[in-house]
């Protein structure tokens, strides 16, 4: 077997196979394998005449066809199955040689497996790829982490098969170890806030207008041209638009509503837990798709509970579309604000300095959550790298409170009239608390120094403090 493979990769499954065929039609040759041969054969079958593959049956073939240092994506399901590639392909490869796992891996894992790899003198880069599989065939969003070292051979590659915005590559060097499949994770979860207040933002508009779904697809088409631009509301207007064949009706009417989830907004919001961080908006869109698929508790809920709601009386069609349109962005800004928050947090926490400028240039383009507002971010943290607060840079604190007042409105009419709008609402939320002179939590810090001794601290002195509550309400310095 000659070694003059490139790049290989292990796991053809749709991302996989995408993944090889983009890698091939760059130029590259592509050393390809699938622990069941069926898939590689059927790759060759099919895209064999779109580039330079080198097709093998078994791992150890599969290694020996690549040029060294070698470079390995593993592109199989997460969890167990990776485990099981890794361990096959260690013994096979040598010293330098770069494993590359391009699955949606927990990162707690990819700091393992780095740690391990390391041991071995091996490179593990944990890789975010977003996308899904037309992403991977033309162009994904891609989020390498590992060493600087892995990145000096293997990144130029990565940029090559990535999308262009610009003729910027949507790809670039996150951080080390789990830094990459972080970020991807954070895209997700930001993904899954983006795609609630969408969900909300229609049902808001079906809900005030009595507007049909086609309708409403026509002004997601109309918000699409302007700061909304992105390629989920594009889809959205795609999808309201589109006529079920089987009855006639609205697709989306004939749907049913419980969303189910693979599990990134799950982790990035037991992470938000764990570092402490508000990511208010990812969370509520992680429980809106929870209580979507509660089944028997919305049986109960439909059946026992009142609405006491009013009705919806808009008398300015335009101006309410205007309304939630305003609404929608500020919401969008607070889950993305919290999200780069989140970013920033975990980047201190183990130490991986990410820039998060850069994490907006590279999702513009590729993934999922690609849109014209991320430039706003990119610029945000060109301005100022070590931005607290993204909602505090100049031109989205304009932005925001240009719709302010709207915003206010759309969540105050979702209550009066019985409409949920978790994502709006706590955003709206997020936002007065964020910016709050002083909070209720000086309360609750007065009560847990009553009920357990936890001390508290004072407006007017430095030092913490107990008040002996069941004696004689004495203060001590703790
Ligand atoms: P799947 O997640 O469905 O995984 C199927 C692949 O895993 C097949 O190649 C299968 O081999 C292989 N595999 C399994 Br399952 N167990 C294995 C084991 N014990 N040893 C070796 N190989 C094993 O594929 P996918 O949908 O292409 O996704 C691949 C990765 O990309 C996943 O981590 C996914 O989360 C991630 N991702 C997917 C998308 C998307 O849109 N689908 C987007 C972004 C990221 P076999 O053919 O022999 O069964």
């Amino acid at each position: 077997m000659t070694a003059r493979a490139q790049i290989g990769v292990t796991g053809l499954a749709v991302m996989g196979r995408n993944l090889a065929r983009n890698f091939a039609r760059h130029g590259y040759t592509v050393a390809v394998h699938n622990r069941s041969y069926a898939k590689t054969e059927s790759l060759i079958a099919d895209a064999g005449h779109e580039g330079d593959f080198v097709a093998s049956e078994s791992m150890a073939d599969f290694v020996a066809s690549l040029e060294r240092p070698r470079k390995v994506v593993v592109m199989v399901k997460a969890g167990a199955a990776t485990d099981a590639v890794i361990d096959e392909l260690v013994p096979l490869l040598e010293e330098g040689d770069i494993v590359v796992d391009a699955g949606n891996a927990h990162f707690p894992d990819t700091i393992r497996r780095e740690e391990a790899l390391r041991a071995k003198g091996l490179h593990f880069v944990g890789t975010g790829v977003s996308g899904g599989e037309e992403g991977a065939l033309n162009g994904p969003s891609i989020m390498p982490g590992g060493t600087r070292e892995s990145y000096a051979s293997l990144g130029p590659i990565l940029e090559d098969i990535s999308a262009k915005v610009d003729g910027t590559p949507c790809c670039t060097y996150v951080g080390p170890d789990g830094a990459g499949h972080f970020v991807k994770m954070v895209h997700n979860g930001i993904e899954y806030a983006d795609m609630q207040l969408i969900a909300e933002a229609y049902d808001l508009l079906k809900q005030g207008l009595g507007a049909s779904a086609a309708e409403i697809g026509q002004i997601f088409a109309d918000w699409n041209t302007g700061d909304l631009e992105s390629f989920l509301i594009e889809i959205t207007a795609d999808v309201l638009q589109h006529v079920d064949a089987a009855t006639g009706s609205a697709f989306v009417d004939i749907v049913l509503d419980q969303a189910e989830q693979k599990g990134t907004g799950r982790w990035t919001v037991q992470n938000g837990l764990d570092l402490g961080v508000p990511i208010t908006g990812i969370a509520e869109a992680t429980f809106a798709r929870a209580l979507s698929g509660s089944v028997p508790q919305r049986a109960a809920g439909r059946a026992a509970l009142p609405a006491d709601a009013g009705t919806w009386e808009i008398t300015d069609r335009d101006a309410f579309i205007e309304d939630v349109r305003l609404a929608l962005y500020a919401s969008k800004v607070v889950a993305y604000s919290q999200g780069f928050d989140q970013i920033a947090a975990a980047s201190a926490e183990y130490g991986w300095d990410v820039d998060r400028g850069a994490m907006a240039r590279i999702w513009r383009g590729g993934c999922i959550i690609r849109a014209r507002f991320l430039n706003r971010i990119t610029e945000a943290y060109e301005r100022d790298a070590e931005l607290p607060l993204l909602l505090a840079d100049e031109y989205f604190t304009g932005a925001v409170a240009n719709g302010l007042a709207a915003w206010r409105r759309v969540v105050a009419q979702a209550a009066l009239n019985g409409v949920p709008a978790p994502a709006f609402s706590s955003s709206l939320a997020y936002y007065d608390g964020v910016r709050a002179e002083r909070l209720p939590a000086a309360l609750i810090q007065a009560q847990r120094d009553f009920f357990g001794a936890h001390t508290y601290r004072r407006t007017d002195r430095e030092g913490t403090f107990h008040t002996e509550w069941s004696g004689d309400r004495a203060e001590q310095e703790a």
